[in-house]
C-alpha cells in the first residue's frame, strides 16, 4: 500500500485520494524567500501549485516575519527562528510555518527573510498541534540545510527530502485525521497545598475559596481561552489526600498519561510538610518519566501571602524548595512561581505562563509584540484577553516587566469600572508619570477579529497616541491571523 502511494503522491499531490494514504494529509510544502524582487515562493511541492496560492503563502508568511527588529537592524541571523500555525482561509488550508533568516552578505541586513510552510486542509489542523514536536524537528533540520546550501538545485533536493520525511512521519501515525486537540492539564501537590483555591482565584470565585472542601478523587473542569478554539482543555485537579495520591500513582496510566502541562503546588507556610511535598514531586516525576511523559511543569510555591513576603524564614524555605526542585528535574522544563490567593496577579502570571506553553504560536505572538513595542517606543507590552489571562508579553528589561505586572490588574479593573459607568470616551486609560515624568502606562482595549483584547503599553518616551493609533491596524491584522490558531 505504501508503495502505490509513493508513486501517486508525486503526480497528483493536491487531489484528494480518499482513503488511499494517510500521507495525503500533507498538501503542500513551500520555501519562500524575500529577495530583490520581494517575497516569492522559491521552491514548492506540488510542482503545479497554483501560482497565486504560492504567492499568497509567501506574502503572508514573509510579511509576518519582515518587520522583525533583528532583521531590520542587521544584527545577525541568530534571533529569528520560530514556528507558528497560520490559517489560509482563501485556500482552505492551514500552514505550519518556520520563520528563519538565510545569511547573505549582499542583502540588506546581511540576511534574507525566509519561511518554510507545510500545508494541510484546514479541517485537519489538529495534526499540527498534536505533532508539533516532531514536525519542528523535521522542518528545523531542513532550514539549517537551506541556510548553508546556496544552490537552487541543492535546495530542491532538501525540500524533496523534507516532504518525504513528512510523508513517512504522517504514515506512521495511527490517526493523523483526529478532529479535536485534547489538552490535559494536571494540578498536583499535597492536600491543602492550595490547588483548588488557585483555580477559584483565577476564576474570581472568591466565595468558593472560603467554602471549599478537600477535593475528593479528581475534579475536572474546562478552560476556554477563546470562545472558538481548536483545543479542548481539561484541567484535572488531583485530590491530594493520601488515599487519592496513592490511587493516581498506582493508576498512573489513567491519570498521569498524556499530560500537556503540569502544575505542582507546595504550601510554603507548611514547613513541616515540605519534605513530604518534595517527595511527592519526585515520585510523580519518576512515574511520568516511566510513562515517557515530559510535560512543561509550573511549580507554584503557594500561600506566599503579601503580609509574609518579608519574612526571613519564608525566604529561606523558598530557597531550599527551589534548589530541591531544580535538582530533581533536569529532564524537564520547569518554571517556579510564588503565588498567593491574596495576590490575583501572582495567580494569573503563573497560570498564563503555563497556558502559553500550550500555544504553538507563542513565539510568533511575542515577535508581533516586540515589533509593535519598537514602533511605539514601548518598554514593555502585555496582551490580555477578556478574563485577564496574559496571552503574550514582551519587555525590554526586567524592571519594566515588573512595573507592568504590578500595574496591569489595576488598570484592567479601572478600565472596566470606567466603562461600566460610561465615564470613558475613548478606549484608553493613560497613567500620569511612572518612575519619571515621561514614562507612562497606557491601557487600551483593542478588537482583534471577533475578540476584545486588552493592551498594556509602558511608554519609554513622550506619549504619542497618534503613533499608537497609526500602528494599531497593522498589529491587529497580524494578530487576527494568528489568534485563530493560538491554541
Ligand atoms: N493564606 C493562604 N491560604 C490559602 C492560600 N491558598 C489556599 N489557602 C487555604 O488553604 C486551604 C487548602 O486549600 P485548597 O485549595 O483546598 O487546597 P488543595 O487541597 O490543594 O485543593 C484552604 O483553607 C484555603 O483557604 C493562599 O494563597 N494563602
Ligand atoms: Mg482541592
Amino acid at each position: 500500500m505504501t508503495k502505490t502511494k509513493k508513486k501517486n503522491k508525486k503526480e497528483k499531490p493536491l487531489e484528494n485520494e480518499t482513503g488511499e494514504s494517510k500521507s495525503n494529509i500533507i498538501k503542500a510544502v513551500v520555501l519562500s524567500i524575500f529577495d530583490e524582487n520581494g517575497p516569492a515562493p522559491k521552491i514548492y511541492w506540488p510542482h503545479d501549485l497554483d501560482e497565486s496560492a504560492g504567492l499568497l503563502i509567501a506574502m503572508k508568511t514573509i510579511s509576518l516575519l519582515m518587520g522583525d527588529a533583528t532583521y531590520q537592524n542587521g544584527i545577525g541571523t541568530e534571533g529569528v527562528n520560530y514556528f507558528g500555525i497560520l490559517p489560509f482561509p482563501d485556500l482552505k488550508l492551514n500552514g505550519l510555518t518556520y520563520f528563519f533568516l538565510i545569511p547573505e552578505v549582499k542583502a540588506r541586513g546581511k540576511a534574507l527573510a525566509a519561511t518554510i510552510t507545510v500545508l494541510i486542509d484546514e479541517e485537519n489542523k489538529v495534526f499540527f498541534y498534536e505533532n508539533m514536536k516532531y514536525l519542528r524537528i523535521i522542518i528545523d533540520k531542513a532550514a539549517t540545510q537551506i541556510q548553508s546550501n546556496k544552490q537552487h538545485s541543492e535546495r530542491e533536493i532538501i525540500l524533496d527530502e523534507i516532504r518525504e520525511e513528512l510523508f513517512e512521519f504522517a504514515n506512521e501515525l495511527k490517526d493523523p485525521f483526529s478532529t479535536r486537540r485534547q489538552i490535559k492539564i494536571l494540578l498536583t501537590g499535597l492536600d491543602r497545598a492550595g490547588k483548588s483555591s488557585f483555580m477559584y482565584g483565577i476564576r474570581r470565585k472568591y466565595s468558593e475559596i472560603i467554602k471549599s472542601m478537600p477535593t475528593k478523587g479528581v475534579e475536572r473542569s474546562e478552560e476556554n481561552i477563546f470562545e472558538e478554539q481548536n483545543s479542548q482543555i481539561s484541567i484535572w485537579d488531583l485530590g491530594g489526600q493520601k488515599k487519592y495520591r496513592e490511587r493516581y500513582l498506582e493508576q498512573s496510566k489513567v491519570y498521569l498519561y498524556n499530560i500537556d502541562l503540569m502544575f505542582f503546588f507546595i504550601d510554603i507556610q507548611d514547613v513541616e510538610r515540605i519534605d513530604e511535598a518534595l517527595n511527592l514531586f519526585r515520585t510523580i516525576l519518576k512515574t511520568i518519566i516511566e510513562l515517557d511523559e515530559f510535560p512543561p511543569i509550573v511549580v507554584c510555591l503557594s500561600k506566599f501571602d503579601p503580609d509574609i513576603k518579608g519574612s526571613k524564614e519564608i525566604f529561606k524555605n523558598l530557597e531550599i524548595i527551589a534548589d530541591a526542585i531544580q535538582e530533581n528535574s533536569d529532564k524537564f522544563f520547569i518554571k517556579i512561581f510564588q503565588t498567593s490567593i491574596f495576590d490575583h496577579w501572582s495567580l494569573i502570571t503563573a497560570y498564563s505562563f503555563g497556558l502559553s506553553q500550550l500555544s504553538p504560536n507563542r513565539e510568533l505572538f511575542r515577535n508581533q509584540l516586540k515589533r509593535f513595542a519598537k514602533k511605539t517606543n514601548s518598554q514593555a507590552i502585555l496582551l490580555l484577553n477578556e478574563n485577564g489571562i496574559i496571552l503574550s508579553n514582551f519587555s525590554k528589561t526586567d524592571v519594566s516587566g515588573r512595573v507592568f505586572e504590578i500595574s496591569a490588574p489595576h488598570f484592567q479593573t479601572l478600565y472596566k469600572t470606567f466603562k461600566e459607568f460610561k465615564l470613558l470616551e475613548q478606549d484608553f486609560i493613560v497613567s500620569s508619570g511612572f518612575i519619571n515624568k515621561t514614562n507612562k502606562v497606557i491601557f487600551k482595549k483593542i478588537t482583534v477579529g471577533k475578540y476584545n483584547l486588552y493592551l498594556l503599553l509602558f511608554l519609554e518616551k513622550s506619549l504619542d497616541i497618534e503613533k499608537i493609533e497609526k500602528n494599531l491596524p497593522d498589529f491587529s491584522k497580524n494578530l487576527v491571523d494568528i489568534i485563530h490558531t493560538y491554541i
